[in-house]
């Protein structure tokens, strides 16, 4: 099964947007397998980032990322990575269509609520900076009682 990274960035957890989004995951039917609130150093900033270094920007992206605690989250499903991405909306949110996350609640490039892997190789790679193998669950011997 498909896994991606998700992060809700500084500006959705100080909209107090986490738990929306959380659920706009959950009720499209993904499972979240790992999460943590945390602060991200400098370091990890700039590691996650490292496709940005020569752009403009750059500085900027490392300031605001580490400038508050985010919500970085692992969530698995079939063709979750791309699906992810169309409900993230696209990257500058006066692009991204009404109903996505970034069409409903963001204004600005710099400050589009959420990071979500673009890619397979993006999605392993940016898991193993964030979380620890044992960190991530597995629902496989999960009994559904409740159903
Ligand atoms: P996405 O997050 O949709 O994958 P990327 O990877 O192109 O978009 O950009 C990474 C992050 O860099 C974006 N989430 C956004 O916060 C920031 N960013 C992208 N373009 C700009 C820009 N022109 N000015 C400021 N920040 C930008």
């Amino acid at each position: 099964m498909e896994k991606t990274f998700l992060m809700v960035k500084p500006d959705g957890v100080q909209r107090a947007l986490i738990g929306e989004i959380v659920s706009r995951f959950e009720k499209k039917g993904f499972q979240l397998v790992g999460a943590k609130l945390m602060n991200i150093s400098e370091d990890l900033a700039k590691e996650h980032y490292g496709e940005h270094k020569e752009r403009p920007f750059f500085g900027e992206l490392v300031d605001f990322i580490t400038s508050g605690p985010v919500f970085a989250m692992v969530w698995e499903g079939k063709d979750v990575i791309l699906t992810a991405r169309n409900m993230m909306g696209k990257t500058n949110p006066s692009e991204a269509a009404p109903g996505s996350i970034r069409g409903d609640y963001a204004v600005q490039v710099s400050n589009n609520i959420i990071h979500g892997s673009d890619s397979a190789e993006s999605a392993v790679r940016e898991i193993g900076l964030f979380f620890k193998e044992e960190e991530l669950v597995s629902y496989d011997k999960a009994v559904a009682v409740w159903i």
